[in-house]
């Protein structure tokens, strides 16, 4: 097993006022509240531990507890979140990692970080630039990483929201890639499972444990993962879609 345990937060009465980019329009809380219900059930099913955070009103987006932290086996990351509007979020995710790891590292400003823009492939993290997270944030991150005896590139994307909306890593060397990380430079060495561009979105998928929790109404991706040998759950992230979040964005795994 590699993750025993998880973090999540609830989505709180303001989530239908979160950050978003999309124009799939406003989401409907309450079936947000029944696929966050769903998720923390797949999560238990592949035998993680779930720890569930209560929500929070103040901040919108705080149930997209992915982007507040880097955990490893060995130690925590506390981001530094790019998003001025979602920056405080990191104070609440701080006692709640705490229980957990005894050693913690934190990105500083100016250095910025979204935990979204950072894939860990085995011993080798890669690091997004995007809109949220800054060079000096990524390099930063990069020297913690490299002092702990990991593997570490800085990577800056072209399109993508965060490096995690484009690609995934699923076990066994093999990654899920979409968009400008089909066939890219970076990742040429793993097999790739590449996502059609009408399913752009499923390319944010997780691996945890001996399941692979997929997006449901991608077809084709989840075939291509399933005859790659990978069991799948699929769960509905509709409304979490509809602010640029998915499945990997709802949870810590460690
Ligand atoms: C935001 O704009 O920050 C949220 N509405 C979505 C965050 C998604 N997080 C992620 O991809 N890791």
């Amino acid at each position: 097993k590699i993750f025993h345990n998880t973090i999540v937060k609830k989505p709180g009465s303001t989530f239908i006022n979160g950050l978003t980019t999309s124009d799939l329009g406003t989401p409907i809380l309450e079936k947000a509240l029944e696929q966050h219900d769903a998720y923390i059930e797949a999560l238990r099913m592949c035998g993680t531990e779930v720890t569930v955070l209560p929500s929070n009103d103040q901040y919108p987006d705080s149930t997209f507890v992915e982007d507040t932290a880097v955990l490893t086996p060995e130690f925590a990351v506390i981001s530094n979140p790019g998003a001025e509007k979602r920056n405080g979020e990191i104070h609440e995710i701080e006692p709640a990692v705490k229980s957990f790891f005894d050693k913690i590292y934190y990105i500083k400003a100016p250095g910025t970080l979204d935990g979204g823009d950072i894939l860990q492939i085995e011993d080798h993290f890669y690091i997004g630039i995007s809109t949220r997270t800054n060079q000096e944030g990524a390099e930063q991150l990069k020297q913690i990483l490299e002092s702990e005896n990991y593997k570490a590139t800085i990577i800056p994307l072209q399109k993508f929201f965060h490096l995690k909306t484009g690609i995934a890593y699923i076990g066994n060397q093999t990654i899920v890639v979409a968009g400008e990380f089909i066939n890219h430079s970076h990742f040429s060495s793993y097999q790739q499972i590449v996502v059609p561009p009408e399913e752009e979105y499923a390319a944010n998928c997780i691996r945890v444990n001996d399941y692979i929790i997929i997006p449901s109404g991608y077809p084709q991706t989840k075939q291509k993962i399933n005859e790659a040998g990978f069991q799948t759950i699929e769960l509905d992230t509709s409304e979490f879609r509809k602010l640029d979040g998915g499945l990997s964005c709802l949870s810590l795994r460690f």
